[in-house]
């Protein structure tokens, strides 16, 4: 009777035995799998963001689709030196850029205000977004620089955090609906996951029309936005839709040019040439709903270290397009806001 007892009890540690050496097992597999999982996703994020030059689109139009003055630099950087906000009541237009992490944004602060310097700048801090999370993580007012210190041409750019889909990580929405209002204050931290609420102190409860942002710029890279989640399009279609209530008028840049096609990377007079290029202008259009004539493609200084003519007539263009949809605003739109920000 002893004796089957003990059996019986052998029988259940072994069981008990061959149980937890399944289990882990089981659970070994399964970190394995997790583990060669977040492997690929890995190299697929590399291949995706870092090298992106698609297989040699080569298709070419016969003649430019769209004028571009090229050659024209200094007389269109002239005019917008010269240029004075069409309301007395303001002393700057606001440009505020938004688009996914990595999209150029800084890149392209950087690239304006060096045009207008005559050389290589970098007052917004740009960097390879690799990693998959916003460099930019202030609000913050950039000036260009007008010769003597402390005096500045009209025209201020601000720059958010990158879109990224999951919440925890990129500027919320409703942040970025806020700042169009003018309620976001200078220097504030976004919180990903909350957006800014009246009781904040990053929080501006009566804006000045300064305040209030008076074009609303796309930041849209070309080589990455076959990649881009659908709660991203989606979040920048929601913005671009609150700005359209608010009469906000709005554009996108298309950037990096460059990486998509590489007709343009050999030469960016190309631009208008590539049926590659337009195709992708199309396809922002569709998913953005902006139309094709306030897209303008561009190409930020990356690796370059002096300033190339051809880049900056592209971006002098998109910068004239701006500043006439932002003076139209500030000269037609009623610019008292209430507190509640409608
Ligand atoms: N080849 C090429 N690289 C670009 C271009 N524009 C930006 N880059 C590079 O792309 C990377 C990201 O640029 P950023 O300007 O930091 O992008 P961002 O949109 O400000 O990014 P976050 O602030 O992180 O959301 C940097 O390595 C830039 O040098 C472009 O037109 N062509
Ligand atoms: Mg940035």
């Amino acid at each position: 009777m002893m004796q089957t007892h003990t059996k019986k009890n052998i029988y259940i540690y072994y069981q008990r035995g061959v149980k937890s050496s399944v289990n882990i097992a089981l659970t070994l597999i399964w970190d394995i799998i997790e583990y060669l999982r977040d492997l690929i996703l890995w190299i697929t994020g590399m291949w995706l963001f870092k090298s992106t030059t698609p297989p040699i689109p080569t298709a070419v139009f016969e003649k430019e689709w769209r004028i571009t003055p090229w050659g024209q630099k200094e007389v269109i950087l002239q005019r917008l030196k010269d240029y004075v906000p069409g309301n007395p009541e303001i002393k700057s237009i606001r440009v505020f850029l938004h688009g996914p992490v990595g999209a150029g944004k800084s890149s392209l602060i950087n690239f304006i205000n060096s045009v207008f310097q005559g050389h290589t700048t970098s007052i917004a801090l740009a960097d390879s977004a690799i990693a998959g999370e916003s460099f930019t993580k202030k609000y913050q007012t950039h000036k260009i620089g007008k010769g003597k210190h402390g005096i500045y041409y009209p025209i201020v750019f601000n720059d958010v955090m990158g879109l990224e889909e999951s919440s925890g990580k990129g500027v919320h929405k409703d942040d970025i609906i806020n700042a169009l209002k003018g309620h976001v204050k200078e220097g504030h931290k976004f919180n990903p996951v909350s957006p800014l609420t009246e009781e904040d102190p990053g929080y501006i409860k009566i804006p000045s029309s300064e305040d209030r942002v008076h074009c609303l710029v796309i930041v849209m890279p070309a080589d990455k936005m076959a990649f881009l989640r659908e709660g991203v399009i989606q979040k920048m279609r929601d913005v671009r839709l609150a700005a359209a209530d608010m009469g906000i008028p709005q554009m996108v840049i298309l950037t990096r040019v460059d990486e998509a096609c590489p007709l343009v990377k050999k030469d960016l007079k190309n631009i208008y040439l590539s049926k590659y290029i337009k195709e992708k202008m199309e396809q922002c259009s569709a998913k953005l709903g902006v139309p094709v004539n306030c897209i303008l493609p561009v190409k930020n200084y990356h690796e370059e270290i002096d300033l190339n003519e051809d880049m900056d007539v592209l971006l002098l263009r998109a910068l004239r397009q701006m500043v006439d949809f932002a003076d139209d605003f500030i000269k037609n739109i009623p610019l008292k806001i209430t507190p509640q920000g409608n």
